[in-house]
């Protein structure tokens, strides 16, 4: 880890898990008996655009009220000390931002941000208000939370950049991610195949865990900080 030149980092739900955002999968997943799928989909949305904006509204509120963790704030201080950095994550939270990072490619978009379903006009502040009407835009179609849902295409720069990182890297990180959902789930392989180290982080194996070179089982927010200090020696 301290002779790699090139490191890129893949995060998903686990890492935020620590700060008090549930993750999707398991039953910490279940938000009023409705599993993701159900609820981070188009279809869906069209199809009850007002029970999906109460899980978004109910997930943004939590996200406004949480911190960042060690797990973070020790990825952050990783693009400090290592040359060249990227950090891919699948997380909608913003959090990575809050706690330093910079060099950050966002894959399933940011829950803060909302976008019209017809014109693709953005805004930042639109959500649905308690009792009242479902957020439209200035062209009368209706908003929705500019993240990716199933079956859509991620942003196309952001994911030829993330698919570069990781070829281009000598040491990738796949952490607190199920790693089932493509194309990001695809990443750590991706990098395997082109020759990096890849060390991946979660509480539980995953479907990737035999394929890696070193999987560390342990919550990110206590194995990220020890790796930072025993490879790096830099505490944070
Ligand atoms: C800890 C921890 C701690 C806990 N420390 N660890 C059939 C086969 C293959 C692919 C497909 C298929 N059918 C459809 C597809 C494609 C589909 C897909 O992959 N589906 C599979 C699930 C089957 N993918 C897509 O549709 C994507 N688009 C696409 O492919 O476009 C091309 C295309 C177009 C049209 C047709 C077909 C293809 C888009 C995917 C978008 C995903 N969107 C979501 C919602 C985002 C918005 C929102 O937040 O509301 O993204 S779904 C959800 O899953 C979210 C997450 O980013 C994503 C990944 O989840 P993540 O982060 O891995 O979380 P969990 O909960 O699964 O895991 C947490 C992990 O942390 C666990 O392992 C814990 O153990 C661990 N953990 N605490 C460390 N403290
Ligand atoms: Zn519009």
């Amino acid at each position: 880890m301290r002779s790699a030149e090139r490191v890129a980092v893949l995060t998903g739900a686990g890492v935020s898990a620590e700060s008090g955002v549930p993750t999707f999968r398991g039953e910490d997943g279940l938000w009023k008996k409705f599993r993701p799928e159900e609820l981070a989909n188009f279809d869906a949305f069209m199809r009850n655009p007002k029970l999906v904006w109460e899980w978004y509204n109910y997930r943004k509120k939590l996200i406004h009220e949480v911190k960042p963790n060690l797990g973070h704030y020790a990825l952050a201080k990783m693009e400090d000390v290592c040359p060249e950095f990227w950090l891919i994550t699948q997380n909608v939270d913003g959090l990575h931002r809050k706690a330093g990072s910079r060099k950050i490619l966002e894959l399933h978009g940011n829950i803060m941000r909302s976008r019209c379903v017809e014109c693709g006009e953005e805004s930042d502040t639109v959500e649905l208000r308690e009792g009242g009407e479902l957020p439209r835009c200035r062209c009368g179609a209706l908003m929705r939370p500019d993240v990716v849902w199933f079956g859509e295409m991620l942003p196309e720069d952001v994911l030829r950049r993330a698919f570069e990182a990781a070829r281009e890297c000598d040491l990738f990180f796949s952490i607190g991610t199920s790693a089932v959902v493509q194309p990001a789930a695809s990443m750590p392989l991706v990098a395997k195949e082109a020759g990096a180290f890849v060390v991946e982080v979660n509480t539980e194996p995953t479907v990737i865990s035999e394929s890696v070179d070193e999987s560390i089982l342990g919550m990110s927010g206590e194995v990220l900080p020890k790796l930072l200090k025993e490879a790096w020696g830099v505490e944070i």
